[in-house]
């Protein structure tokens, strides 16, 4: 006859021993499962006499009752010992810093940002945005804009020409953003108050030329535009842009086949301690060029110049920017360096608006 004390303090110190509940489960098969110890134990009732079975009976049930109870118990202490585990393993301090999410991680290329303000400024004085593609005619990009066949400006534009297409017709790379503006006059009618930013193309390449640059252009036609309306446009964009309260313009006559009279536009500013300041001091900084737009230009998109009017300008914004922004070189620009970037980009939701301050 099997020993019940000896057996049920083995099995009990078994499961108090089982440091896990995989060991814990072997325990219990080994015990309670179908060829388990006490399993067997409770088979032999069926064999006995009445009386053998009066006294064994309660006796073989408490074995399995307390064992089933002690793995019920281990169940519970493992289980509450992993969880503790996990909580200690998992733990999150709640004291460190959120990580940024990407959408505010991401910069704005300062020259996105100065496109943007440039834009919301002219928005503002009633212009909208036109755009167009970078590879253009040659007509598009030159004779339509009154650059005589063989003339040397052509030359002077440095141009990066495409080779020749099937019927010997040569693209170019823009090399600024006219184009856009006689594909407007040639398609809407006048009044016409447009800005164009974008990239343009040149092949020059130093110290402070990048072969792909980046304009904005403005263009106003109606029946009356003049030069007068043309320095106001101008002034409040430079107020605005500089953010100062006034600024002196210096208008010098200049040339551009496409405008006459053409001037190009210094404003005021200041250079004292290497640092430059607008809208005071003595020095001058050229900006912007502009003009009344040429007559043939206005025939070239089959409009009268007898009938209409209006004046035009183009200033190059890699250059302001970096003014703006007191960047010193012009070349990490585009270069996609990542740490540049970070210091010098703008955060996504800092839109510019003149509602709450260009670049609060
Ligand atoms: C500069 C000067 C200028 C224009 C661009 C223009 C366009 C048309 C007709 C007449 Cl379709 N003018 N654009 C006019 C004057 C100057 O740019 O120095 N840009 C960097």
């Amino acid at each position: 006859m099997t020993d019940l004390h000896s057996l049920e303090r083995d099995l009990l110190a078994q499961v108090e021993a089982a440091s896990d509940e995989a060991a814990l489960e072997a325990v219990r098969v080994a015990a309670l499962g179908k060829k388990g110890s006490v399993s067997d134990l409770l088979k032999t009732l069926g064999s006995m006499t009445p009386d053998e079975r009066r006294e064994r009976g309660p006796l073989i049930n408490g074995l399995r009752d307390a064992v089933q109870a002690a793995i019920a118990g281990r169940r519970d202490v493992l289980a509450s010992a992993a969880l503790d585990a996990r909580l200690q393993a998992e733990r999150v301090d709640v004291s460190l810093p959120v990580r940024e999410a990407p959408e505010t991680r991401g910069r704005i290329h300062p020259i996105s940002q100065v496109i943007e303000e440039i834009t919301a400024i002219f928005a503002d004085m009633g212009f909208s945005v036109a755009e167009g593609p970078d590879i253009e005619t040659d007509y598009l990009n030159f004779t339509a804009l009154n650059f005589p066949e063989g003339h040397p400006a052509r030359e002077m534009h440095d141009t990066f020409f495409l080779a020749p297409d099937a019927n010997g017709e040569r693209k170019v790379l823009r090399t600024h953003t006219s184009p856009v503006q006689i594909r407007t006059m040639t398609t809407k009618a006048p009044p016409i108050r447009i800005v164009i930013p974008g990239r343009t193309y040149r092949h020059d390449s130093d110290q402070t030329h990048t072969p792909m640059f980046h304009q904005v252009e403005g263009l106003v036609i109606d029946s009356h535009a003049n030069i007068a309306h043309m320095k106001w446009v101008l002034e409040e964009f430079c107020k605005a842009f500089f953010e100062v309260d006034q600024v002196k313009m210096r208008f010098r006559p200049s040339f551009f086949p496409f405008t006459e009279p053409s001037a190009e536009v210094d404003i005021q500013c200041s250079r004292k301690g290497g640092e430059i300041r607008f809208g005071e001091g003595e020095d001058w900084l050229e900006i912007l060029g502009c003009g009344m737009v040429h007559p043939n230009v206005l025939r070239n998109c089959g409009l009268d110049p007898d009938k209409v009017q209006g004046f035009a300008w183009g200033m190059g914004i890699d250059r302001i920017a970096m003014l703006k922004y007191g960047m010193p070189d012009l070349r990490p620009f585009f270069e996609a360096d990542v740490r540049w970037l970070t210091h010098y980009g703008f955060r996504p939701l800092d839109i510019p608006a003149l509602v709450s301050g260009l670049t609060s």
